[in-house]
């Protein structure tokens, strides 16, 4: 294994592809920089997303670290004082028709204020995948000398625990420890069809009654439909009328994901890595892990399919479909061995491999709601790929995390950093110079040497 000092001095990538796609990956992440953080998109996404700031830093640590540390607290300025992270923290400078729902929508200094929103910045009142604990020790170890320097660790290790805290009590609705997601923006997949039945139950605002912004920018074929919306704004309205407050809150939906309970593990195992950095035992942390891993596979791993599926709280039962959501868990170091298997031979099997594109779908290639284009119903994401690229190299599945890697670099460059891609025709789909595929791109270009486990 590589040490940090050699990897931080490491040269760049000599083959000229490699390099062509490093220069075009940086270019991305320059253009999409506020001056504090980095939008998803300048044109479809302008403000800070949650999940993506921290993918964002991981790729970000191979051009500055400073940078990266300042993408990941910018984002932790928007916390809330009960521990939540905010799926969005808008950017004061942008026009509220840019983006829908907005600052407005939410109300989050005020109708916010009991569960603890900030009086500034504005930021939406859910949350989406815990990845960035993960993103954070990520970062240190580019440069630990300067991230010790700076301080980066004994700043941000309360917030991040705080976040998890907030997870593991308020979102434990199902009452077996895991975290639960309330709206489908909030496991970051928010069209998948793993939702479709549980949203069916919910009674959509009427289409007069908002705007949607994002048609504006990306193609109907790609987008939600205007039925889904209506859902997604009924729920959000039914979080706010409740100020945010999860126990007040009669939720219309509520879902066990595997994806997010799969990186609040990987997660809670970084914060016991940076707390034995800071002289401490880590040992709550890696307990915590512990127990998630054994309910993540005791309440949410199908042995027949060969994935984990999502739980739907409102009925108890699992939900038929099969989704990337449910491949993600590889990235968790303790899984027990047959798991590991049975997951590593579902992504080469019928559902889920893409040979075309190497890519892994968001959704079962058989299924039927796949649809190539659609976003999180079908095409493939280049977060997900890289997870699951971790996960492969984590279990020692190298040939397959070298195949997954090629695919990604491939279809990167090749789709100019789109946002996802159809994986079957390899077309580059939903909105370009997107900033985690860049990111991304760059880390698997840089961080090749690196181990897997946090
Ligand atoms: C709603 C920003 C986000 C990602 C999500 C992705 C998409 C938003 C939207 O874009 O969601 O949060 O308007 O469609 O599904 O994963 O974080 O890139």
């Amino acid at each position: 294994m590589r040490s940090l000092a050699d990897r931080s001095v490491r040269p760049a990538p000599t083959a000229a592809a490699d390099l062509t796609l490093r220069r075009g990956a940086a270019r991305v992440l320059l253009d999409n920089w506020t001056g504090a953080s980095t939008v998803p998109s300048r044109t479809l996404y302008p403000h800070q997303w949650s999940w993506d700031s921290a993918f964002v830093a991981v790729g970000l640590r191979h051009l500055s670290v400073r940078r990266a540390q300042r993408e990941l607290e910018s984002l932790l300025a928007g916390q809330w004082a009960d521990g939540r992270i905010p799926h969005i923290v808008f950017n004061p400078g942008v026009p509220h028709d840019a983006y829908f729902p907005s600052p407005d929508f939410w109300q989050s200094s005020r109708v916010g204020r009991r569960a603890g929103a900030p009086s500034a910045p504005e930021t939406s009142g859910i949350v989406q995948p815990p990845v960035h604990a993960l993103a954070a020790w990520l970062v240190h170890r580019a440069d630990p000398a300067e991230s010790r320097r700076r301080g980066f660790l004994p700043r941000v290790l309360p917030r991040l625990t705080a976040w998890h805290d907030y997870l593991l009590t308020h979102r434990d609705l199902g009452g077996a420890g895991l975290a639960a997601v309330v709206h489908p923006w909030e496991p970051g997949m928010d069209n998948s069809p793993c939702w479709d039945k549980a949203l069916s139950r919910v009674e959509p605002a009427p289409p007069g009654t908002f705007r949607r912004a994002d048609l504006h920018h990306g193609h109907p074929a790609d987008r939600p439909t205007d039925l889904d919306y209506g859902r997604y704004v009924q729920l959000a309205v039914g979080y706010r009328e409740a100020g945010y407050d999860d126990r007040g809150a009669r939720h219309g939906f509520a879902v066990e994901d595997p994806c997010f309970n799969a990186l609040l593990i990987v997660s809670e195992l970084a914060l016991a890595a940076m707390a034995r950095e800071l002289g401490g035992t880590g040992e709550p942390h890696t307990a915590r892990a512990g127990a998630l891993t054994r309910q993540l596979v005791a309440r949410l791993w199908d042995d027949t399919a060969g994935l984990f599926r999502v739980r739907d709280l409102r009925t108890g039962a699992l939900v038929a479909e099969r989704a990337v959501t449910g491949l993600v868990p590889l990235v968790v170091p303790h899984l027990p061995p047959d798991v590991v298997r049975r997951l590593h031979a579902t992504l080469d099997g019928p559902h889920f491999r893409a040979p075309a594109t190497r890519l892994v779908p968001s959704y079962d290639l058989t299924g039927p709601a796949f649809d190539a284009q659609r976003y999180w119903r079908g095409p493939a994401w280049f977060n997900t790929a890289w997870l699951i690229h971790r996960g492969l190299r984590t279990h020692g599945l190298t040939e397959s995390a070298g195949r997954l890697r090629r695919g990604f670099l491939t279809q990167a460059g090749r789709s100019d950093f789109a946002e996802y891609v159809d994986p079957v025709a390899g077309e580059g789909r939903g909105t370009r110079h997107f900033s985690w595929t860049a990111a991304l791109t760059l880390d698997l270009l840089c961080a090749d040497g690196e181990e897997a486990g946090p």
